[in-house]
C-alpha cells in the first residue's frame, strides 16, 4: 500500500463503511484532550458507546427498571421482557442453536472462571492435562492453573512463533490420554493474531476434548459463528463491543451445561429450597444467581444490534484497511519494532520504539490526546516469549479513521523527537 496522502473521501469511505457519520454517534469521540481532538485508539481493552446504547439505558432507568423475572408487576415484566430480548439477540449474534446456552455474566474473565469452577472443578482431576496457547490473557491462565493446584493437574502449552502464530504440530503432539480440556484465545489481544480455532477445536474433538474459545477480541471484530466453529463454550465482554462494562455473555452447548453443576448459588438459580436440600432450575438460569446487571445486558443487547446493523464483515474489512494503512505507514519509523506480525490479524498494532519506555510512548501520546494501551496487556507470557517488558498498542475500532492513524503516526516522530 502507498504512503501518499488519499482524499478524505476515499480514505474513510472503506469497507462500504461511512466512517464519518458512524462517528456521529459517538458522544464522547467529539471530545478534547489535552486541548487535542481525541484519538482513541484503545479499544482492546474497551470500546466506546453508541448514542443508541446510552439512550437504550436511559430509557430502562427512566422507564422500565424492576428486578427480572421475580415481580407479576408492570415494570418487573418489561424489565425481564427487555433482559430475555437481550438474551435472544445474543443468540444470534453467535449463532447459538437455543437461547438456553446464552449465560450473562459480568465479562470474558468471569465467564472462564464459572466454567473452570463447574466444569473444570467436576470433570477434570489429579494427572489431567489442559491445554492453553503461549499468547493467552491472564483471564484464560490463572483460573486454570487455580484448577491445578487444587487438583494436581497440570498446563500444557501450544508455543508460538515469532510472527506470534501458533505451532499448530506442536498442538496436536500435546494430546495424550490425560487431555481433558482446551481452552484458547481466538483473537490475541497483544499481537492481534488470529487463530485457526475452527482446526484446533477439530483436533482437540478427534481427541475427544472440549474446548473453551475465549473471543473477547474475536466478537467485537469479526463475525462469530459457534455451531461452525463447533466449539464448546465461547466467551466474551460488553464492554469491548460498544456495551456497558459488567456484562458479558458464556456461550456454552447445553448438552454441557446440563451435565455442570451450578457455580454461585442464591436467588434465580433454584427451583426449590428447603434446609435439607435444594433443587437446581433450569438453564440459563441454574448459572445465574442473584439479580443480574439487568441494565449491563439490556445495553449489551442494543450494542449487538448496532453492530450487526452496521454488519461485522464491514467492521472488519474497515479495521483490516486500517491495520494494513498502519503497519505500511510505521515501517519507516526508526527504530520501530511490531510484536506480532502473523499473516490473518486483527486490528491491533503492539509494538516497541527503540529503548523507549512503553509507558512513556503512552504518556507522551496522550498529550497529544491519542489513547493507546502501554503495558504488558495482562498477557506477561507474551511479553516474555518476545522478551519485551511492554509494548505500545494502538488498537483500532470501526469509527477510527485514517486521519487517526496518520496522528499516532505524527505523535510517535514527536516521541522520538523528545528521546532524541
Ligand atoms: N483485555 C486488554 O486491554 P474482561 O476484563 O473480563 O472484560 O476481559 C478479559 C480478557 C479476556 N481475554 C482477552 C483476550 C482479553 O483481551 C481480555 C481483556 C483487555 O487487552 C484488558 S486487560
Amino acid at each position: 500500500m502507498s504512503n501518499a496522502p488519499l482524499m478524505k473521501s476515499e480514505k474513510d469511505v472503506s469497507g462500504g463503511l461511512d466512517v464519518i457519520k458512524v462517528r456521529e454517534d459517538f458522544p464522547i469521540l467529539q471530545r478534547s484532550v489535552h486541548g487535542r481532538p481525541l484519538v482513541y485508539l484503545d479499544n482492546a481493552a474497551s470500546s466506546q458507546m453508541p448514542r443508541q446504547v446510552i439512550d437504550r439505558l436511559v430509557y430502562y432507568q427512566t422507564h422500565e427498571h424492576a428486578n427480572v423475572h421475580r415481580g407479576v408487576h408492570t415494570l418487573s415484566q418489561l424489565a425481564s421482557t427487555a433482559f430475555e430480548d437481550a438474551r435472544r439477540t445474543a443468540q444470534h449474534f453467535l449463532g447459538a442453536r437455543e437461547e438456553r446456552e446464552i449465560i450473562f455474566v459480568r465479562g470474558a474473565t468471569e465467564a472462564i472462571n464459572l466454567v473452570m469452577n463447574s466444569y473444570g472443578r467436576a470433570f477434570i482431576g489429579e494427572g489431567d492435562e489442559i491445554i492453553l496457547s503461549a499468547m493467552e490473557h491472564h483471564a484464560n491462565i490463572v483460573p486454570w492453573q487455580m484448577l491445578c493446584q487444587e487438583k494436581g493437574a497440570r498446563l500444557r502449552v501450544i508455543p508460538m512463533d515469532d510472527a506470534g502464530e501458533l505451532l499448530l504440530d506442536e498442538y496436536e503432539k500435546l494430546f495424550n490420554a490425560r487431555t481433558r480440556f482446551v481452552a484458547l484465545s481466538h483473537v490475541s489481544n497483544a499481537l492481534g493474531t488470529i487463530n485457526p480455532v475452527r482446526e484446533m477445536v477439530a483436533t482437540a474433538h478427534a481427541h475427544g476434548v472440549p474446548v473453551l474459545l475465549d473471543g473477547a477480541q474475536a466478537a467485537p471484530h469479526i463475525p462469530v459463528d459457534v455451531q461452525a466453529l463447533d466449539c464448546d463454550f465461547y466467551v466474551f465482554s460488553g464492554h469491548k463491543l460498544c456495551g456497558p462494562t459488567g456484562s458479558g455473555v458464556l456461550y456454552g452447548k447445553a448438552a454441557l451445561l446440563e451435565k455442570m453443576p451450578p457455580w454461585q448459588g442464591g436467588g434465580d438459580m433454584i427451583l426449590n429450597v428447603t434446609f435439607g436440600r435444594t433443587t437446581y432450575n433450569e438453564l440459563p438460569y441454574k448459572f445465574e444467581a442473584g439479580t443480574p446487571a439487568i441494565a449491563p445486558v439490556i445495553g449489551l443487547g442494543a450494542a449487538i444490534n448496532y453492530l450487526t446493523a452496521i454488519g461485522l464483515e464491514r467492521i472488519a474489512a474497515h479495521e483490516q484497511a486500517l491495520l494494513e494503512y498502519a503497519t505500511e505507514a510505521v515501517r519507516d519509523i526508526e527504530g520501530l519494532c511490531i510484536i506480532g506480525t502473523a499473516r490473518h490479524k486483527a486490528a491491533v498494532l503492539s509494538f516497541t520504539l527503540g529503548d523507549i519506555h512503553p509507558h512513556d510512548i503512552g504518556t507522551i501520546l496522550d498529550q497529544h490526546g491519542i489513547a493507546v494501551r502501554a503495558g504488558h496487556h495482562c498477557a506477561q507470557p507474551v511479553m516474555q516469549r518476545f522478551g519485551v517488558p511492554a509494548t505500545a498498542r494502538a488498537s483500532f475500532a470501526f469509527y477510527n479513521t485514517f486521519e487517526e492513524v496518520d496522528a499516532l503516526l505524527k505523535g510517535i516522530h514527536e516521541v522520538r523527537k523528545v528521546f532524541a
